[in-house]
């Protein structure tokens, strides 16, 4: 499976809890920690940030998936208990920095979710442009349980994706979400099979990462900052992004092959 993804050199393969391939614009990052379940530490978090960095200039996507039985148990709980409330403030900022890092980087990241995705582990889900869920997953918030409250954005991502409302039963109940509940939900985006959505993440990845990159770009940058703006800002900030768009080569010249019949029609691409 995946045979065409080799190791990538540099920082990358340096790293204790991520194992990072690539397979030409591809990279696949895969969270390693499955004996902890991929419980996110500070030093697991660090690499995280050292990875999205890293990533070579000629990547145009990425895939996120977990090692082990499950994506990934969210924060590594046998840390919490050494933070004072300072500390704790700072953690949940090193959190929202790496994740804005994912989620306003330079290339479409595609998760591929299985097992437990669960508090920090849903909150980094929810950094993907794309969810690609295997029928074994389930979603929880069990930080009211645990007595402490979301840290890695996941309460301004969150709403976003699934609604406010759900998020609220799902931290206030400790209400479990299996895979099928999650994609009525919004949490993914696709619903596959146990054991295929990295297959299904890695089709994808290809597809978007054969987009023209400026539009990738506006894609990823310009759609969710609209999306948090008045209606009279964010429709004059689309006339921007709309026109610089159209304005490039790239897209001149798709725009061309579609005129000329060179190019495949919609729902009937070759
Ligand atoms: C962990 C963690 C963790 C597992 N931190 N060590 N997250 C949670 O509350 C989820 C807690 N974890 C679980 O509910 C379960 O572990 C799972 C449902 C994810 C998986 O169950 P299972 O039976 O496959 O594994 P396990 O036997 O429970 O765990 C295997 C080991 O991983 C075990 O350690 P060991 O030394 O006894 O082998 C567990 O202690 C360890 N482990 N999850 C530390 N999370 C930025 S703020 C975000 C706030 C949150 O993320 S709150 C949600 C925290």
């Amino acid at each position: 499976m995946h045979d065409d993804f080799s190791p990538l050199p540099g920082p990358c393969s340096q790293l204790r809890f991520l194992q990072v391939t690539r397979s030409e614009a591809l990279v696949h990052l895969r969270l390693h920690r499955p004996d902890k379940r991929n419980a996110i530490s500070d030093a697991f978090l660090a690499e995280l940030q050292i990875a999205f960095s890293a990533l070579p200039p000629d990547c145009r996507a990425v895939v996120l998936s977990g090692a082990g039985e499950h994506f990934c148990a969210g924060l590594d709980l046998s840390e919490v208990m050494e933070r004072s409330v300072a500390d704790g403030v700072l953690h949940s900022r090193a959190w929202h920095q790496a994740f804005e890092q994912i989620q306003y980087g330079r290339v479409p990241v595609v998760a591929a979710l299985h097992g437990a995705v669960i508090g920090g582990g849903l909150e980094l889900a929810a950094t993907a442009h794309l969810r690609v869920a295997d029928r074994s997953t389930f979603y929880g918030l069990p930080e009211g349980q645990r007595g402490i409250f979301v840290g890695g954005g996941g309460s301004v991502r969150l709403p976003r994706l699934a609604g406010f409302s759900l998020m609220t039963d799902m931290m206030l109940t400790g209400r479990v979400l299996d895979a099928a509940e999650g994609q009525a939900a919004g949490l993914s985006n696709y619903l596959v099979e146990p054991g295929k959505a990295v297959d299904r993440a890695i089709e994808l990845a290809r597809k978007v990462a054969s987009n023209a990159p400026l539009s990738n770009f506006a894609i990823l940058q310009a759609l969710p900052r609209i999306a948090d703006m008045s209606r009279s800002d964010g429709l004059f900030v689309e006339a921007l992004m709309s026109a610089v768009a159209q304005g490039d080569d790239e897209a001149k010249a798709r725009v061309r092959a579609f005129l000329e019949k060179r190019a495949g029609k919609v729902g009937r691409e070759a």
